[in-house]
């Protein structure tokens, strides 16, 4: 479960001044997130397939092994509010509602994309269902995340970003810069930012051992006068109490909170990462062990509310899906060359 650590103001300084946190979640919703990230799941090793057979351009990052993180803070998600990320970004759209198909078809560079096959796997978005990119620059969101927390709270809209950055991104100046001023801004309750370091453990193929002296990285945050705590992102429940505790806290006060997330990437870096010689076959098979999805599969077996064969059809029924995506992405046309000079500029700039 949770371990805290605070510096300053904290949630549970927040809950104790009346606005109490909520946390639970149902069984029901517990085996809705898990059909989710099932679906998720499979979506990306159809994507990885399509890669593998030349399909998928440009490079292709897969969130297997994290999908509790993202599903578990999502819970705490309202209308309005925005997600940010990096590269490693389909489950996030998909979680958020975004359409399986035109993602897919995104990766396959359609122009029945989601951004009309101009992104790919690394540039996202999906703006109806709040989620703002979709990065490949490692560590260019923070300033964008902060700056856009920023113009929430100047506008008074009440919603928050969920900035999310990689264990990697945590020592680019980007972020030293932005949470410098999430720190000072926040003061002034004007950074309603949740920063999200998605701990993988991994930085391509740089272990946080070899990037950092000082490996307890939510505690970079101290030097900003952010709080922070650190979560098992392998327990969806466990995320899903943090999440709302954090979310809470950022929309009440406008100041900005950190958790860093301990997970563990399953998969390769990227689609192409094919030797890992970085890491021991040992310590993936040991780390399987604690797959979310394996995790939660048995936490609802132990609630009851499943049994093998009805997970047996959510997986099949996944598989049909991630079919239908990829059928879908296949026979869907390429973009129209006149797309070419679109969505070069702003509309504001009245130059196209
Ligand atoms: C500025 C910059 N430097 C280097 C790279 C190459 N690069 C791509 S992903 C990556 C690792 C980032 O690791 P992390 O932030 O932990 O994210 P993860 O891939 O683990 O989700 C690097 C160095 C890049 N894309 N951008
Ligand atoms: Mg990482």
């Amino acid at each position: 479960m949770a371990t805290t650590h605070h510096t300053n103001e904290t949630p549970t300084d927040v809950a104790s001044n009346g606005t109490a946190p909520t946390s639970t979640v149902s069984p029901e919703t517990l085996l809705d997130y898990y059909r989710q990230m099932v679906e998720v799941r499979l979506f990306e090793e159809a994507a990885t397939r399509g890669f593998r057979q030349g399909k998928v351009g440009g490079y292709l990052h897969v969130y297997i092994g994290q999908e509790a993180l993202a599903r578990g803070f999502l819970d705490a998600f309202r209308k309005g509010d925005k997600t940010i990320t990096a590269y490693r970004d389909h489950a996030h759209v998909l979680f958020q509602g975004g359409d399986p198909k035109a993602t897919m078809a995104e990766l396959y560079g359609k122009g029945t994309g989601l951004v009309k096959g101009k992104g790919g796997s690394m540039h996202l978005f999906d703006v109806e269902n709040g989620m703002w990119g979709g990065y490949g620059i490692v560590g260019a969101h923070i300033p964008l995340g902060v700056g856009m927390a920023y113009s929430e709270a100047y506008r008074e809209t009440g919603n928050i970003i969920q900035l999310y950055l990689g264990d990697g991104a945590i020592h680019n100046g980007y972020f030293h810069e932005s949470a410098n001023l999430a720190g000072l801004w926040g003061k002034d309750g004007m950074c309603p930012c949740l920063f999200i370091i998605e701990n993988n453990q991994y930085g391509m193929g740089t272990s946080v051992e070899r990037a950092t002296a000082n490996t307890n990285l939510g505690s970079k945050f101290d030097s900003y006068a952010i709080p922070w705590e650190k979560v098992d992102a392998m327990d969806l429940e466990a995320v899903i109490a943090v999440a709302h505790k954090a979310v809470d806290y950022v929309r009440e006060t406008g100041k900005p909170y950190a958790v860093e997330a301990m997970t563990y990437r399953l998969g390769p870096h990227g689609a192409a990462d094919f030797l890992e010689q970085y890491r021991s076959k040992d310590e993936v098979r040991e780390a399987r062990k604690r797959d979310p999805i394996g995790l939660l599969e048995q936490r609802l077996l132990d609630l009851g509310v499943t049994d093998e064969e009805a997970m047996e059809k959510i997986r099949a029924h996944a598989k049909e899906l991630a079919d239908e995506a990829v059928k879908f992405a296949e026979e869907s046309p390429e973009p129209d060359l006149s797309e070419l000079t679109t969505d070069v500029y702003a509309p504001e700039t009245g130059l196209i």
